[in-house]
């Protein structure tokens, strides 16, 4: 019997994952755990528990009593607020990490799934079709914390036989949760204004273009990257997975279509920098040969959704 935890659940990803893991594990089976408190539906359907994933020994306590056999980690401080407090940033990231790992090796956890992201790609990384394989010099906080932990994971497997998995996310887009602190929130937030007040400040500029991907193909890649015959997986460092690649102006264009009036406005901060580190479009060609990566959405399907959703949400 499968008994999953997830740290982190009432963020983006983990909001809607552990939803979906509970369709599939049931209920009871996944428990739900996060610093704060957790969504309705989630504390509402199953199992939720206050966790700061950097007590070691009440992660540790809940692993055991609950008999945990699989843990997805998603706790960690984005990149935009971690550029704001480096060294606390760095801190939460790095130390929940090996608290995950070592209590894995400890009590022989199943498995373990950490997300990495495409912020481990650097401005000397070739930014087009960004290979699986390349120079990786992040110059983020952020950047810098994935690619180490993306270092440990694979140690932690091929040192202690800890079976780690592990997807270089690009930005996600959900209507669920709105995202927090991240360089790509500008891709949910333009739905959330474009419906509101049919214009956007964009904090990137119009042709800041960045790997995107919609959460249930996100939610899907995940779920089938950890339960994927590790025979299959060539690596345990951590899958390149790509999606969509669209730029600001791009995915205003698309929203106009369906609210003509909108108008879109750019005023680049801090996060532009960011942006700029990061590739434009990634090959996901390992994954897709690995463990049959694939995708549902495209812009112009995840655009109707997204403003579908959002108005019914905004009208509630
Ligand atoms: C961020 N949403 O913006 C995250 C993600 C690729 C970006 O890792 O920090």
């Amino acid at each position: 019997m499968e008994k999953i935890l997830v740290i982190g659940c009432s963020g983006q990803i983990g909001s809607e994952l552990t939803l979906e893991l509970r369709k599939i594990y049931g209920n009871s089976n996944v428990i739900a755990t996060d610093i704060r408190p957790a969504p309705a539906e989630i504390s509402e359907s199953g199992p939720f528990e206050i966790l700061d994933v950097l007590d070691a020994s009440k992660l540790q306590l809940i692993c055991e009593h609950e008999k945990v056999t699989q843990v997805y980690h998603l706790a960690a401080i984005l990149s935009g607020n971690a550029e704001k407090r480096p060294m606390p940033s760095w801190d939460i990231n790095m130390r929940s990490l090996f608290n995950v790992l070592e209590i894995a090796k400890e009590i022989k956890l199943k498995r373990i799934f950490w997300p990495s992201s495409i912020a481990v790609f650097g401005p000397t990384t070739p930014r087009y079709n960004t290979p699986q394989y390349t120079v990786m010099e992040p110059n983020t906080v952020y950047g810098i914390s994935k690619l180490a932990g993306e270092r440990w994971i694979e140690y932690y497997f091929n040192k202690y036989g800890v079976d780690t998995r592990s997807l270089r996310y690009p930005g996600l887009i959900s209507y669920k949760t709105e995202a927090g602190g991240g360089t790509t929130d500008y891709a949910v937030e333009i739905f959330y204004e474009a419906i509101r007040h049919h214009k956007y400040e964009c904090f990137l500029g119009p042709d800041s273009a960045l790997p995107m991907m919609f959460m249930s193909d996100a939610i899907k890649a995940t779920i089938d990257v950890m339960e994927a015959d590790a025979s299959k997986l060539s690596l345990r460092s951590s899958y390149n997975v790509a999606g969509i690649c669209f730029d600001p102006k791009t995915i205003a264009a698309e929203i106009k279509k369906h609210i003509p009036d909108f108008e879109i406005t750019y005023k680049p901060d801090f996060r532009q920098a960011i942006a700029d580190s990061w590739p434009a479009c990634i090959d996901d060609s390992v994954a897709r040969k690995d463990w049959g990566l694939d995708y549902v959405y495209d812009l112009e399907k995840m655009t109707n959704l997204m403003l579908e959703e959002i108005g019914k949400k905004l009208k509630k």
